[in-house]
């Protein structure tokens, strides 16, 4: 039961999506929090392809949540100083999204809204 556990454990600490990132099929997308602005490194991002967002931020904790057209909630992950946190998500329609901030961050915590266009891609 203990190797059962050492086993678990020591595969739990790598790297995840384990399958994606070694496929090389996952786009890396960079993005930092601040006091109040979102900073991200692309505009446009393709459908259907998985996307790992790297997720820093350069002063307090923010969350970053990420909203369809009809804000509706997909996916957040929180950002934390001296740390690069990663969600993975795969847009399945083409359209508008805001990244809005989900922790109160100060006064102006109400103006840190980005958004990015997810496009289609030819084949
Ligand atoms: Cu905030």
């Amino acid at each position: 039961m203990t190797i059962l556990g050492v086993i678990v454990s020591i595969g739990s600490l790598r790297s995840w999506p384990h399958a994606l990132a070694s496929t090389g099929n996952v786009m890396e997308v960079n993005v930092s929090g601040g006091q109040w602005w979102w900073d991200i490194d692309t505009t446009e991002i393709p459908v259907r392809k998985p996307v790992n967002f790297n997720m820093t931020t350069e002063d307090v904790t923010h969350g970053m949540g990420i909203y369809d057209s009809d804000l509706t909630l997909l996916t957040q992950v929180q950002a934390i100083p001296g740390y690069t946190t990663q969600i993975t998500y795969t847009f399945e329609e083409p359209g508008s999204y805001q990244i809005l901030c989900m922790e109160f961050c100060g006064v102006a915590h109400h103006d840190m809204v980005n958004e990015f266009e997810v496009v289609a891609v030819e084949e």
